[in-house]
């Protein structure tokens, strides 16, 4: 099969232009790397059967050698990360006004991309489900060269001025001394850094959100963070935040589901993203930019060059830009995923940077942290990191150069080799002429000093469940310091934020409460912030486990994943055992998978089918008793057919189709169907009373 063939007809330039680097192995012999055929890779060459190995064995000693130095150093953060190719397409060329970047202003214009989604703290082979930022880095591949868009799924930052950024890491990375604990936040070094700087609040009032327990990487935003700048045709520069929306809606686990995850089955997001892909589910996100003009820079009460500061959608809307789709699975892990190389200073003609300090920290380290990730200068020349367009420049040597250059002036001006290649014409990078003019001074302006008033904007915003939440996480995390002063310097900080929070917090970990509000609670909120009112549209992906056993009424079971299928939804019968059941009326129901292999944890939702017998073998499994009450716990719908609700009984679960547990007869499986669907749209129901249900 052909490259074309395999990827259909939506190849993009990008991915044409891996096809020389692919390496395919079908009908190919065994050889060495300098292709001396090999019919023997089991058995080292020795003196003697049972005699030493000979240093001659040139096949053992480049294998060794080769797989000794298999691994690169992980990346310091982002370590974990999982990578798809797909295309961003403009909706129209409004934004042409704004900026010279051809891709985001040229209808019809299929960009190609590589996204790598990524969490922070944790090591490479960490879990994903961990309570963390997580990365949405972009890398177009633009017909102006490659524009990398760097992301998080958070809209602010930790710190203000990279030079913190040394210190922030190190404080939530493990500690030092036993390299405890991985991939997660919730440790004394973190907070002792939180309560000391002051700054970090707003971001952590995002950390301890479920935005930092994204159900999926295809249901989460993505945001630029920074104040970038977009530059028109005339030099005329804008201010712009870069928003990712995910078509699928913002969608969240619950903590204690995200706990048992991580052990039951640790690549749960990478795991989501790579089948949704392979089964054509593509993940979707729109683009939005939230656009400033220079002569507003001063318009509002915070500093557009503060990272730790969003610009309310109220206060400028976001506008609506094109459309990113992924559609392709890379090959090969480590060649594409791994040695990616992102970089904010990949920037097009239209595109450019602002003041920021935590910006312009980061210009400085991606290029620097990919020198010793990827061994040199060099590593633009790996086949994903190489833009769609030729490159020249006199760039010569260094470590695995793989260009031939030809010709003898490696230099500018030269006259030898013609003048080649020659400055670029009017399609050249201009950077912005902002004037510039200061004292040298190691100084925070001012206008970044109101730590506090966005904290205080993202808690008014939360609904009552989104807040218990946030009051639950500080006191796990909290609960999880061992230095006392550490935890008061955190309610202290919080009873800046809100009174009633800081209090809730301190009665959770056993820290005297603040006995007053230090100010009133300024009492603006920003609706665009809670994921409370998400569209319930659709349950495209949505996995659903049927419990099933000997004697279940298949009819119901084939009926009810027909319709959810249908709709999208991914459905799976579950059994004690693998194969199949022997349904009622005598067939046999195929299992999808054997019950211990799997968990509820792993599901959206949960459906317990009719079948006397079948319901009776359930509830006397524990598995499946358990299945539905943790299902229940964590908010999920939970669905029972006829005698199915004896098994909801048995698990504490009582119908309450306002909070998505639909019970119904054997006759009304259509009104079944709806209500179910509509449970799963509407994704989890926060605030059932569970707190009883053991699970
Ligand atoms: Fe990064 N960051 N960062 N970061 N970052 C890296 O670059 C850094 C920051 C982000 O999938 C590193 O190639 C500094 C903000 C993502 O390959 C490193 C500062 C945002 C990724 C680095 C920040 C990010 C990285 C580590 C403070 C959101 C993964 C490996 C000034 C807007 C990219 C690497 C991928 C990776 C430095 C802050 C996002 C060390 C110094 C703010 C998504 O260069």
């Amino acid at each position: 099969m052909t490259s074309d063939e395999h990827h259909g007809d939506h190849r993009t330039e990008k991915d044409r232009r891996l096809d020389p680097f692919r390496v395919d192995k079908r009908d190919t012999v065994l050889t060495t790397d300098q292709g001396i055929p090999i019919d023997d890779t089991d058995n080292s060459l020795k003196a003697g059967e049972r005699g030493p190995t000979l240093m001659e064995d040139f096949h053992f000693r480049e294998k060794i050698t080769h797989f000794d130095h298999e691994r690169i150093p992980e990346r310091v953060v982002h370590a974990r990360g999982s990578g798809a190719y797909g295309y961003f397409e403009p909706y129209d060329d409004s934004l042409s006004l704004f900026t010279r970047a051809e891709f985001l202003t040229t209808p019809g214009l299929r960009t190609p991309v590589f996204v790598r989604f990524s969490t922070v703290a944790g090591s490479r082979g960490s879990a994903d489900t961990v309570r963390d930022v997580r990365g949405f880095a972009t890398k177009f591949y633009t017909r102006q060269g490659n524009f990398d868009l760097v992301g998080n799924n958070m809209p602010v930052f930790f710190i203000q001025d990279a030079i913190k950024f040394p210190d922030f890491v190190h404080a939530v990375k493990p500690e030092p001394d036993n390299e405890i604990p991985q991939a997660s936040s919730a440790h004394d070094t973190l907070w002792d850094f939180v309560q000391l700087q002051p700054e970090t609040t707003h971001m952590m009032m995002w950390l301890m959100s479920d935005r930092a327990l994204p159900r999926s990487f295809r249901m989460m935003q993505g945001f630029g963070v920074h104040t970038f700048r977009l530059v028109n045709a005339d030099g005329v520069g804008t201010f712009v935040k870069f928003h990712w929306t995910p078509k699928l809606g913002k969608r969240s686990l619950v903590w204690d589901e995200t706990q048992k995850i991580a052990g039951k089955d640790p690549d749960f997001n990478r795991r989501d993203l790579w089948e949704s892909i392979e089964q054509g589910a593509f993940p979707e996100y729109e683009l939005g930019v939230q656009l400033v003009a220079e002569e507003d820079e001063f318009a509002f009460d915070f500093d557009l060059l503060d990272a730790t500061k969003i610009i309310p959608e109220e206060l400028v809307p976001l506008r609506p830009v094109g459309r990113l789709v992924l559609d392709r699975n890379p090959d090969n892990f480590f060649a594409e995923t791994e040695q990616v190389a992102f970089h904010l200073g990949n920037v097009v003609p239209g595109i450019d940077f602002t003041n920021d300090p935590l910006l312009q920290g980061r210009l400085f380290s991606y290029l620097d942290t990919q020198l010793i990730r990827l061994g040199g200068p060099n590593f633009p020349q790996i086949p994903v990191n190489c833009p769609i367009i030729d490159v020249h420049n006199h760039h010569r040597e260094g470590y695995h150069q793989m260009r031939i250059d030809k010709g003898k002036a490696a230099y500018h001006p030269n006259s030898l080799d013609g003048g080649w290649p020659v400055p670029a014409d009017g399609r050249a990078y201009h950077h912005y002429q902002e004037r510039v003019d200061g004292y040298k001074i190691r100084k925070r302006s001012e206008s970044f000093s109101d730590h506090y008033s966005q904290a205080t904007l993202f808690w008014n915003s939360m609904s009552d469940w989104e807040r218990a939440h946030i009051v639950a996480a500080f006191q796990f995390e909290l609960g999880k310091v061992t230095a006392r002063h550490v935890q008061e310097g955190v309610v202290r900080n919080l009873n800046e934020v809100d009174h009633e929070l800081a209090v809730a917090v301190a009665e959770g970990i056993g820290v005297d409460a603040p006995g007053t509000p230090l100010r009133p609670n300024h009492g603006r909120s920003s609706p665009a912030l809670s994921m409370d009112h998400e569209p319930a549209d659709t349950i495209a992906t949505r996995k659903i486990a049927f419990l099933v056993a000997d004697g279940v009424d298949a009819s119901h079971v084939r009926c009810l994943m027909a319709e959810l299928t249908m709709r999208g939804a991914i459905c799976e019968v579950l059994a004690a055992h693998g194969g199949s059941v022997r349904a009622a009326a005598g067939e046999q129901l195929m299992v999808t998978r054997p019950m211990p292999t799997t968990a509820s944890v792993l599901f959206d939702a949960v459906v317990v089918p009719g079948g006397a017998q079948s319901v009776r073998a359930l509830a006397e499994d524990g598995d499946a008793v358990h299945f539905v009450a943790e299902a229940y716990k964590h908010g999920k719908p939970v669905g029972a057919i006829g005698e199915g609700a004896d098994l909801l009984d048995l698990a504490r679960v009582a119908p309450d189709p306002t909070r998505g547990v639909i019970v119904t007869s054997e006759s009304d499986i259509e009104g079944f169907v709806t209500a179910f669907a509509a449970a799963v749209a509407a994704h989890r129901f926060p605030r059932r009373a569970t707190r009883p249900v053991p699970a």
